[in-house]
């Protein structure tokens, strides 16, 4: 039997290449250029399969042009990259890389809280450009972060563990908001109380942001939002570009509106507001929330056991949604 094909479409681990090549014919994006939507589409002719990152597009107009292709393998818990709807109709499943990142995740949440809210980055920078002279009293005195209070919206694995780090951690009191509320046990496990989201943005002292992209979620933080907020409040996103609105965000921040924000994702990134990159008040980084050498390979490793259930005709170990059978059939004919 004709071993199924599968594309790479960036760069990964070699062990898990090496894995995956044990199963399919293995294309690798060796270059881990981030392809146009017409080249992906090129390397996707003949493909199975395909492993891919948030920066990979997969909608109706890519599926009717690879009518071979069975599943597609994301390597992130996150897939606003795919359109469900046109994945389910065109019979293609979809998958993710849920749990195994959720506390390197929550870890990196609570370092940019603490960065953000302690002026971490903005005081090396001071150092760097050799502008310390001397120990003055008020210099770079930032917002406490023990004991005060963690608001979080967006409370799924990765909210819980923040809530868990605060609160068993740091003895903050968490409130949150989410779409539905906790049972009061994970609740307890939290020690998190739930509110309105009004409630959370006029007195929480950290904002953090954890909940999926998608478009009704789009700019869940608006100039609206950020008014209610305190003026000594922080406001961290680790969850999607595109839930905050960033240029609102810079005039907040430029106006000291806001103390601080730190933002690991970005609208329409890898690009960054001009605005974020001249205020002093904000922590940027390029969206590394599970980067950890471990956690990466888990989360390939997830993907590539996804491909194999899938091209072996198992189910989906992660799926994210039900393909119609008769499309899927006809993919199976190609
Ligand atoms: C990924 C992420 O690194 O899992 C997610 O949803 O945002 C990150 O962990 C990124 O999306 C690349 O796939």
């Amino acid at each position: 039997m004709t071993k199924p094909s599968i594309l790479i479409a960036r760069a990964i681990s070699p062990s898990v290449v090496a894995f995956l090549q044990r199963h399919f014919v293995v294309t690798v994006n060796e270059s881990d250029e981030v392809w146009s939507p017409e080249t992906l589409t090129a390397q996707l002719q003949g493909k199975d399969g395909v492993l891919t990152t948030g920066s990979e597009r997969i909608d109706a107009a890519l599926l009717a042009a690879c009518p071979q292709l069975k599943v597609v393998a994301n390597m992130a818990v996150g897939y606003n990259n795919f359109d469900v709807a046109a994945m389910e109709q065109a019979g293609v499943q979809g998958t993710n890389s849920p749990d195994v990142l959720t506390e390197t995740t929550a870890d990196f949440g609570f370092a940019l809280l603490m960065a953000t809210a302690r002026r971490i980055t903005e005081s090396e920078h001071y150092l760097r450009a050799g502008k310390w002279t001397k120990w003055s009293y008020e210099m770079f005195s930032g917002a406490e972060v023990h004991g005060s209070t963690l608001g979080i919206i967006g409370m799924g694995r990765i909210g819980q563990g923040i809530a868990k780090r605060g609160a068993h951690g740091f003895g903050m009191q968490v409130i949150y908001h989410n779409r539905s509320q906790l049972s009061p046990e994970l609740e307890a496990e939290c020690k998190a109380r739930y509110v309105s989201q009004q409630e959370l943005l006029q007195t929480a002292d950290h904002v953090v942001l954890v909940l999926p992209y998608t478009p009704e979620n789009r700019h869940t933080i608006g100039a609206a939002e950020l008014a209610l907020m305190k003026p000594t409040a922080t406001l961290i996103n680790i969850a999607r570009g595109g839930i905050v609105d960033d240029a609102a965000l810079a005039q907040a921040l430029k106006e000291q509106r806001i103390a601080a924000a730190g933002l690991d994702v970005f609208e329409g990134e890898p690009k960054v507001h001009p605005d974020l990159l001249t205020v002093p008040n904000v922590v940027l980084t390029p969206h590394i929330a599970s980067a950890t050498a471990g956690t990466r390979i888990k989360m390939a490793q997830m993907a590539a056991d996804n491909l194999v259930a899938v091209l072996g005709r198992k189910a989906a170990l992660t799926a994210v949604n039900t393909p119609d059978a008769a499309a899927q059939a006809k993919r199976w004919a190609v």
